[in-house]
């Protein structure tokens, strides 16, 4: 009897032993996975929110094991603007970044925050994809230590306002308290459509618009949809100032301690989550003026050639015009 219950004492200390040896097993093969984390302001009903799990999906199929990709919606982990520099420190592995946010550290990217320079989202692909977009992400990796995967369409920017009013000219937006994003970038190209432009956070712009803080705000229409703007505003001046795009970023801490493999995996994931994006949001912004209407909003046509006229003329006279490369602006318009 005393020997049958030493003997199940040894049997469950084995037990127990082989299950903490599990457990052991079991969190090596965890932190053997190399950390992605992502973080980024959309909202999860927008594409480049949901472009993110695209990514996640094709890197767990094409490097099974491999990574632990982590998505933070909604500037979860770090604020709006702040993405890059937590990028360059390490503390980020991810992130889709603006040309605003670039142009901070590579002055000559701020003829890609001008109105009016960006025909369309074709254009946008051929001049990122091609040598201009080579030779610039070249810099952006030396200046901010980050690589650039690929290029996603934001969609095009529109006035989006609180209270309606007749809107034809830059002129008519004078004394509209027009939101823009926190930096002297965003606050001009604000200016330069003819409004007062006024810096917040995007997680904070319903509010602002609900309690009147802010007279309007612009974004590309399926973002107005995603974070439910059209629910706060009365009236979507098209008034396409900006084809907007943002780039699928990778802090080059990472990018460099990853082998060939690896980077070529991880390249075309950020390709299939651009390119799924891009889609969705072309055709979403073919179809989704009827569903403003049917929301009760004016949806208005200014005279766009008076704006791109004011807004590129406001831009050539600027600082910004004064340190894009000889000869960038005829190559980007000569990009077809
Ligand atoms: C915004 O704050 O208006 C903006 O559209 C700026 C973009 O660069 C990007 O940060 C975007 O917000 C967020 O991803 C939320 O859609």
């Amino acid at each position: 009897m005393k020997k049958l219950t030493q003997l199940r004492r040894h049997l469950l200390i084995a037990g127990a032993s082989l299950l903490a040896l599990g457990g052991l097993a079991g969190t090596a093969a965890a932190d053997t996975k190399i950390p992605l984390r992502i973080s980024t302001p959309a909202v999860p009903d927008d594409w480049h929110a949901k472009m993110w799990t695209v990514f996640k999906d094709s890197l767990d199929k094409s490097s099974p094991n491999q990574f632990d990709t982590q998505i933070n919606l909604n500037a979860a982990l770090f604020k709006q603007g702040t993405e890059p520099a937590a990028m360059a420190r390490g503390n980020l592995e991810l992130s889709a970044i603006s040309a605003f946010d670039i142009a901070k550290m590579v002055p000559e990217f701020s003829i890609f925050t001008a109105g009016y320079v960006v025909r369309d989202p074709q254009h946008q692909q051929k001049v990122f994809n091609g040598p201009i977009g080579n030779e610039l992400f070249k810099t952006v990796s030396e200046k901010m230590d980050v690589t650039i995967l690929s290029t996603a369409y934001l969609g095009t920017r529109q006035v989006n306002l609180r209270e309606a009013r007749n809107v034809k000219t830059p002129a008519d937006l004078k004394g509209v308290k027009l939101r823009m994003p926190g930096t002297k970038e965003w606050l001009f190209l604000g200016e330069a459509i003819g409004a007062t432009a006024t810096p917040l956070a995007f997680g904070e712009v319903y509010m602002g618009l609900k309690t009147g803080t802010i007279d309007g705000q612009d974004n590309p229409l399926p973002t107005v949809r995603a974070a439910k703007f059209y629910e706060v505003t009365k009236q979507l001046v098209l008034t396409n100032h900006l084809v907007d795009g943002i780039f699928i970023a990778i802090s080059n801490k990472t990018w460099n301690a990853l082998n060939a493999t690896q980077k070529q995996n991880l390249k075309a994931a950020a390709l299939a989550a651009a390119q799924y994006n891009n889609e969705n949001r072309i055709k979403e912004e073919g179809q989704i003026v009827d569903f403003f209407k049917q929301q009760g909003l004016q949806v208005t046509t200014p005279d766009v050639d008076a704006f791109r006229k004011s807004v590129q003329d406001t831009y050539a006279k600027s600082e910004y015009a004064k340190v894009w490369p000889t000869g960038l602006l005829e190559r980007i318009n000569n990009t077809r």
